[in-house]
């Protein structure tokens, strides 16, 4: 189960400790080397009860780590800001740290594991001197689902203790599910300096352990999402069978029908939490249109005996892009955010209120930005970071899915494929077939987003929107997917859509937000059996009168739709630099699938 930290000197006899530490003599055991190496001056174990989770807030207050909100319009809510070197994921200090660097892959930032313990190991002395280290057990997935899985996080960060408590189910229902057993997910993190130059998120799949250093911001520091859910668990979904994905989970009901669950992935701050928490636009909702939400950033799926794909959300909470959420875009996630919240990095009213660009109401003439300076609107800069989030549990969103507390997941019917492309792809299509669908997920591209540090609106190859996060080989992640055509006698359909393909005026031809239930209506009845669809050199599309166009611009869907053979050249000469990247782990049946496409085309 991985090596222990070296012991130094300093034993934790006498470190004033809060709460009780577990039976688990593993556990112990593992939290004693980390103590001994980063020597906190306090330790405090996790019980994950409300109790805590209210004075671990008073205590964020009284330390400056947290604001609290105005109790009267945000009850519950409090803000955090970040220093503002350490604002969103940090793809080039992220580390693949397998035995070998080919076990990584192409795609991933590898490191050997004797080299990463090491380089962290002198990171993590003496780091947690002068705090606390919290001890937070947690869980993925809900206890008794075949695939939860227990992982213990020790952070010097009390925001990250907290948002843990949101994130996760978090506490004795984590130890109750571990037991006397050493399976757990030994997660170690350190704030350090919070240095760019010094920080390091190294993944060791072989040995179940995360060691994070050098930064707090949640996909870096929340050790259970991106660390977790994707990146160890994409390694331990291939050697078990499985699939951890970055998608969201939602349901459809047309109206009388049954409930559709379809998983969607997206890249970063593409809309996935807008897509998941969908409210049908009125026409919809009058005709009898329902929309349910289970996760809107993973998906563990798996083949059950049924032969059918079953998917579960291994969170219990969401950390979601704040701006441009109102009524309009999100009013389920304007409704979750309206109590018991963490803000991280908007912008504060004079009235205690948080506000964001995007935000409903006018804007305002003044209020501090999210680094704490003064602003107006004639600043000439954002009031709220890009990637501002909130932190709140699934509970909180009015439309939340029953299904979202079986333990054995829901059935998937549908799985979409989504970027962010400004030309060339189409707003949505379907896969003639399985693997034609993995084809169209492993040749996504999409322009960036301030989701990770790095250029903003570049296109990039990202496989399933998988890229910052397989844990492995990405050309054996594909030939995994395609290995579902057999493991599963009920396959799901798969799609890709494109929201946002823009006119020569850099304006987007179709509206997006709710009306983009018309194409999930399409899909659900394709997956019913009840749409006609023609055949394109790209797949399955939906004629005009498939869908429910009413009220929208038909010339402005088609030319949504369009091909235009010219860019396609170009975009397969793109798949083909990524593809080549995977020399002999790119499997045989996509490249005949290239062809395949290259001849339609
Ligand atoms: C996220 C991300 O925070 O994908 O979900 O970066
Ligand atoms: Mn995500």
């Amino acid at each position: 189960m991985g090596p222990s930290p070296q012991s130094t000197t300093q034993r934790s006899t006498a470190l004033p400790t809060t709460g009780r530490p577990p039976e688990n003599a593993h556990v112990r055991q593992w939290v004693q080397t980390c103590i001994d190496l980063c020597q906190p001056n306090a330790l405090y174990w996790c019980d994950g009860s409300a109790q805590e989770q209210a004075a671990l807030t008073q205590r964020a207050v009284a330390e400056g780590v947290l604001i609290s909100l105005n109790p009267q319009t945000f009850p519950g809510c409090s803000l955090h800001r970040s220093n503002p070197n350490d604002t969103a994921r940090t793809e080039y200090c992220t580390f693949t740290c397998t035995p070998t660097r080919e076990l990584a892959g192409p795609t991933n930032n590898w490191m050997a594991p004797e080299q990463a313990y090491q380089t962290l190991r002198a990171c993590y002395v003496g780091s947690m001197r002068g705090r606390t280290m919290y001890v937070v057990p947690f869980l993925m997935g809900l206890p008794g689902s075949p695939l939860a899985k227990v992982g213990i996080e020790l952070t010097d960060s009390i925001y990250v203790a907290l948002s843990m408590g949101l994130m996760t189910r978090m506490g004795r229902v984590a130890l109750d599910a571990l037991g006397g057993n050493d399976h757990f997910t030994r997660c170690l993190h350190s704030v350090g300096e919070c240095d760019p130059h010094r920080r390091y998120i190294c993944h060791f799949p072989q040995d179940n352990t995360v060691w994070s250093y050098g930064s707090g911001y949640g996909g870096n520091a929340l050790l259970g999402k991106k660390c977790l859910a994707l990146r160890i668990g994409s390694y331990l979904g291939h050697e078990e069978g499985w699939l951890a994905e970055h998608m969201l989970i939602m349901g459809i009901t047309p109206p009388g029908g049954q409930t559709t669950y379809i998983t969607g992935a997206f890249p970063s701050a593409c809309g996935k939490t807008n897509l998941a928490m969908l409210t049908p636009p009125p026409h919809f909702a009058a005709k009898g249109w329902k929309t349910e939400t289970i996760g809107d950033d993973i998906a563990w799926m798996y083949p059950g005996k049924d032969g059918a794909l079953h998917a579960l959300n291994p969170e219990y909470g969401y950390f979601g892009v704040v701006p441009g959420t109102n009524r309009t875009s999100n009013p389920n996630a304007v409704e979750i955010m309206s109590h018991d919240t963490i803000f991280t990095n908007v912008a504060l009213l004079p009235d205690g209120t948080p506000w964001w660009e995007g935000k409903d109401g006018p804007i305002p003439s003044r209020c501090l930005d999210w680094t704490g300076q003064p602003w107006t609107p004639a600043s000439g800069r954002k009031a709220a970071h890009p990637n501002s989030r909130f932190t709140a549990i699934l509970t909180q969103n009015p439309a939340l899915s029953p299904q979202a507390e079986d333990p054995a997941g829901a059935l998937v019917s549908a799985i979409i494929f989504g970027a962010r492309r400004s030309k060339t792809i189409p707003l949505i299509v379907e896969a003639f077939n399985w693997t034609h669908g993995v084809y169209l997920g492993a040749t996504m591209g999409s322009e960036t987003t301030a989701a990770a540090s790095g250029q903003v609106g570049v296109v990039r190859r990202d496989p399933m929107a998988m890229l910052p996060f397989c844990g492995y080989n990405m050309g054996r992640y594909f030939t995994h997917w395609l290995s579902f055509e057999k493991r599963l006698t009920k396959r799901p359909r798969i799609f890709f859509v494109n929201w946002f393909r823009t006119d020569a005026q850099g304006k987007f031809l179709w509206p997006g937000f709710g009306d983009n239930l018309r194409l999930l209506a399409w899909i659900v009845e394709r997956c019913q059996g009840r749409v006609g669809a023609i055949d394109t050199p790209l797949g399955w599309m939906p004629r005009p009168e498939d869908l429910d166009l009413d009220g929208i611009d038909r010339a402005r869907f088609e030319q949504a739709q369009a091909i235009d053979p010219g860019a396609w050249q170009q975009e397969l000469r793109d798949q083909e630099e990524l593809f080549t990247k995977f020399g002999a782990d790119m499997p045989n049946e996509l490249l005949a699938e290239r062809e395949r496409l290259r001849s339609r085309l």
